[in-house]
């Protein structure tokens, strides 16, 4: 920088000092009145982040819950380069919009793009009430960048040459690697960074100090397109003087047996480490300085086999300065190729987030105990156990148990889900297998020394998944329902490990489209997966072939393999997710593979009808016909209902887009599939004229509206006359089951939808509770106490899929709904029902906390609500009472009631704004 530059700078950063505390000074005097703004956010709602991705951020923040404050009448950010307020990158003015959600960096002018490798930034916003009322500033939030491109990269990938050996799956057999490097600082950094991933999974150390909390990093991404980084702040590992990095580094997905079938192992290139560590001038990278051994105590860790630690083999001390590295190898180094690319990963790493203890142990045989943790969970076991040197300790797990009261393995399928830990001394070992994860309830110990009485204490279960958190709750009085919603939460933390999964146990733990498209809205829901499913679309669009066809499992390691009802999670999961969120960027970047998507429909479509197009159908449907897995539906009605479903998203979000011509385009398209759809399919009197007349055939073509009003009525008759002659029982598999609901909810069959949600005979949700399920059932009938065990060639006991019917739960058992994307406009129309006395559900929405509970006597609905800031609530009255007495009162912070004059015809749907309301209708007779 010349004298003159740094004279401009600096003139330039005492003008904008004097313009910010002349606005500070100005807004401080006027704005005392309300509170400011909380809940700072970018993107998919990342507060804080360090190793940020999205290089064009969104902005999203929170009106306090306060008094007088209702809405959002305008709104200024301010975006400052580095920790303080000195150089504004941008500030968007006053900005007279209400929207305090996903606001794009630049909106008010065309400020470029934000987002710089290692860039720091902060920023702050304010905003105006309905009457003008100007807050303070926010504190400010913060955001720095990770390493954005290949470039920013200066190291090698690194490892250990191919080995020679193979595992008995034919496989080469990829030994954990321990990888180490030493270096030497002469003072202290004010910051440090320490930039990694891997082909493979990895934990580091620094000093012996374990790098973060994440396990099984970086995760999974089409690995030959895209690798996730992550960044950490090491600056309080360090040390002046010597310096010890160290890192393991294992096959994870990206070397290790992924798949059910050996056509789908197709990888068979070893790990690598890919590392920059940033401390001041000091820069260290993977590269050939490092000496790395596989003769460390980590013997082996698969994610579907398991884990052996063998203490013996412990280098001491390989994490701190004075470890001698002479039996080490040198390492083998990859250059970093334009492929794949290195991007800072876009969220939340999976974690241990829970730790269960055990609820009983029994003494099985000789040296062997069975635990039982009372629940059905993902992650791995904490084994405290006494054991003698020498002693092998085995843990094998299962969901469930046979009826002789042995582990029942079969569901695993050739996953052998086995941990091993041999003691080199006597003493109670301390240790948890890592770099895998397991599905299990029970643990069986075997080989802890003869005469050691197990304990409970012995076993606890440390349940990963991806790190986010809970934004939805529903309770309710009946505890069935209250156990549904429990399995369904389960279900989630179960399969929501960096990717969605179908299963998490056996030999399969892909990233089932099919599944993840029926489980999205209910996801949304319970926990902040915003970025979660975001990430995992750009993986979606990243495995899209080239002709538009979707995988069905993203990453896609199946193939060029699709299906109706699976490859739609591309149109169906960015309208959710936009529905939900009010991010209108998921649909903006998802938009060409929803088109694309279309287009594979379209070219294969005879007449607008879907012929010969591939489907899983209506998978696992109870009763099939013949025995087959795909259920009774016709192929060809399900493929053309899933291509007017996907047209349908797509044109509704090219309105969205301002894309009018191809929304237009689109919408003609739609009329023309339906009155395919209907001409071909329907009769007159609304019946499908296809001998297989199934609840799903009319529920696809209800739930997606397929049919003018009239003849949907008619068929709706159909639909329930199906239901009639199934003894009142469902008679759905993966795609027919989330329709159920709220297609008779919608038709005014409400009570019918409350009679299949309490059946208990199979099949039946509730059916699954009754024999035991602590988590969803892939099947109906995955086990029953009368016919034992479903199939074991497909049959697991945590799959999500019919946990989708969370969403009507929460939308209509207990009545929060979104009717403008985002939670903007709620909806409040609990129908209470079967034989619930009460039931309640919260949501953490993007505008805040959203309540509704309700409770019933035989002549009070007594119905409770919170419309979280700058949104409106729509109250609508269940019509049972809506000729009862109705009256409205709106309580204050401080515990007050106010009476809210109400006229009667606006029972049926009453608008209010921010605030907590109690409604109370009572039965005047
Ligand atoms: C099974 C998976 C998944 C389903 C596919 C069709 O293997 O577990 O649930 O989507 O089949």
């Amino acid at each position: 920088m010349t004298n003159r530059d740094y004279l401009l700078t600096h003139s330039s950063i005492i003008l904008v000092i004097a313009f910010a505390s002349l606005f500070v000074s100005i807004s401080s005097c006027s704005s005392s009145e309300i509170p400011p703004p909380n809940n700072l956010s970018v993107s998919e709602g990342f507060s804080d982040p360090i190793g940020f991705y999205d290089a064009d951020p969104t902005f999203s923040w929170l009106l306090p819950v306060a008094k007088g404050v209702e809405n959002q009448s305008a709104y200024e950010i301010e975006v400052y380069a580095g920790a303080d307020q000195k150089k504004l990158l941008w500030g968007s003015g006053k900005v007279l919009e209400a929207t305090s959600n996903a606001v794009p960096y630049g909106l008010a002018d065309d400020a470029t793009t934000l987002g710089k490798s290692r860039r720091q930034v902060n920023w702050r916003v304010r905003y105006w009430d309905q009457d003008d009322r100007s807050s303070d500033w926010s504190p400010t939030a913060t955001v720095e960048y990770g390493l954005l491109n290949n470039d920013d990269w200066a190291g090698k990938w690194i490892g250990l040459p191919p080995p020679t050996d193979t595992t008995e799956f034919g496989l080469p057999r990829f030994r954990p690697v321990y990888l180490r490097k030493s270096f030497s600082l002469d003072e202290l950094p004010e910051q440090a960074r320490l930039y990694l991933t891997a082909k493979g999974l990895f934990t580091a150390y620094l000093n012996g100090k374990r790098i973060g909390k994440d396990v099984m990093t970086p995760g999974w991404t089409p690995y030959k397109k895209r690798i996730e980084t992550l960044t950490y702040d090491v600056t309080d590992l360090l040390q002046t003087g010597e310096n010890i990095l160290g890192v393991t580094l294992t096959e994870g997905w990206y070397a290790g047996r992924i798949g059910y079938s050996s056509s789908q192992w197709t990888n068979r290139e070893p790990p690598r480490l890919l590392l920059q560590l940033e401390a001041g001038d000091t820069r260290v990278v993977s590269n050939e300085s490092w000496r790395a051994s596989d003769q460390g105590p980590l013997r082996y860790a698969s994610i579907y086999d398991g884990a052996s630690y063998q203490p013996q083999a412990e280098f001491a001390d390989w994490k701190q300065p004075g470890f001698a590295t002479s039996d080490w190898s040198k390492v083998a180094v990859d250059p970093i190729e334009a492929l794949p690319l290195l991007r800072p990963k876009r969220h939340a790493p999976t974690a241990i987030m829970d730790t269960l203890l055990t609820q009983s142990v029994s003494e099985i045989g000789p040296s062997r105990a069975l635990f039982d943790l009372g629940q059905n969970m993902v992650g791995v076991p904490h084994l405290q156990v006494p054991l003698k040197r020498g002693d092998t300790l085995q843990v094998r797990m299962a969901e469930m148990l046979n009826q002789d009261g042995s582990l029942h393995l079969k569901s695993y399928r050739s996953a052998r889900s086995l941990d091993y830990f041999v003691a080199e001394r006597d003493g109670s070992i301390n240790w948890h297998p890592s770099f895998t994860f397991h599905g299990f309830r029970y643990i069986e110990l075997s080989g802890y020394p003869a005469g050691e009485k197990p304990k409970t204490n012995w076993v606890k279960g440390l349940v990963q998944h991806s790190n986010f958190s809970t934004t939805g709750t529903f309770t309710s009085d009946h505890s069935k329902l209250d156990q549904l919603q429990s399995n369904i939460e389960w279900g989630l933390r179960g399969n929501f490990l960096d990717i969605p999964t179908d299963c998490p146990q056996r030999d399969e733990r892909m990233g089932w489209t099919g599944d993840a498209q029926v489980f999205a809205p209910t996801s949304l829901f319970l926990r902040d997966v915003h970025a979660f499913w975001a990430a995992w679309l750009q993986s979606m669009r990243e495995e899209q072939l080239p002709d538009g066809g979707i995988p069905i499992v993203i990453p896609n390691i199946a193939g060029k393999r699709f299906s109706a009802g699976w490859g739609d999670a591309a149109t169906i999961i960015p309208w959710e997710l936009y529905q939900r969120t009010g991010d209108q960027d998921v649909l903006e970047e998802n938009y060409p593979m929803m088109r694309d998507w279309v287009d594979f429909y379209r070219q294969q479509a005879n007449d607008q009808l879907l012929v010969n197009f591939q489907s899983f159908n209506d998978w696992l449907q109870p009763y099939p016909t013949d025995g087959n897995l795909r259920g009774d539906t016709p192929q060809e009605f399900i493929c053309t209902a899933f291509f007017a479903r996907s047209i349908d998203l797509c044109g509704r979000s090219a309105r969205v887009l301002g894309k009018d011509q191809e929304a237009k385009a689109l919408e003609a398209l739609l009329d023309s599939v339906k009155t395919a759809l209907q001409t071909t399919y329907f009769a007159p009197d609304g019946s499908i004229t296809e001998e297989r007349g199934t609840q799903t055939a009319y529920l696809l073509a209800l739930g997606f509206d397929l049919l003018p009003a009239e003849l949907a009525e008619r068929a709706v008759t159909h639909l329930l006359a199906q239901i009639e002659a199934a003894d009142y029982h469902l008679r759905t598999g993966f795609l027919g089951t989330p329709l159920l609901a709220p297609v008779l909810d919608r038709y005014g069959h409400t009570d019918l939808a409350y009679r299949l949600l309490f059946t208990e005979s199979y099949p039946s949700w509730f059916y699954s509770i009754d024999q035991g399920a602590t988590t969803m059932w892939e099947r109906w009938n995955s086990y029953s106490h009368e016919n034992g065990f479903e199939t074991a060639g497909m049959n697991s006991f945590n799959h999500y899929a019919y946990g989708a019917i969370g969403q009507w739960m929460y939308e209509r058992v207990a009545g929060i709904a979104h009717l403008e994307p985002g939670y903007r406009k709620i909806e409040f129309a609990p129908i209470p029902g079967g034989p619930l006395k009460q039931a309640a559900a919260t949501h953490e929405s993007p505008y805040g906390h959203i309540a509704s509970s309700w409770t019933l006597t035989d002549d009070t609905f007594k119905h409770t609500i919170t419309v979280p800031p700058n949104t409106t609530g729509q109250i609508v009255v269940p019509p049972a009472y809506r000729t009862w007495n109705i009256q409205l009162f709106q309580s204050s912070p401080a515990g007050t009631e106010t009476v809210l004059a109400l006229d009667e015809d606006r029972a049926t749907g009453i608008t209010v704004t921010a605030g907590t309301y109690r409604l109370v209708a009572t039965n005047a007779k």
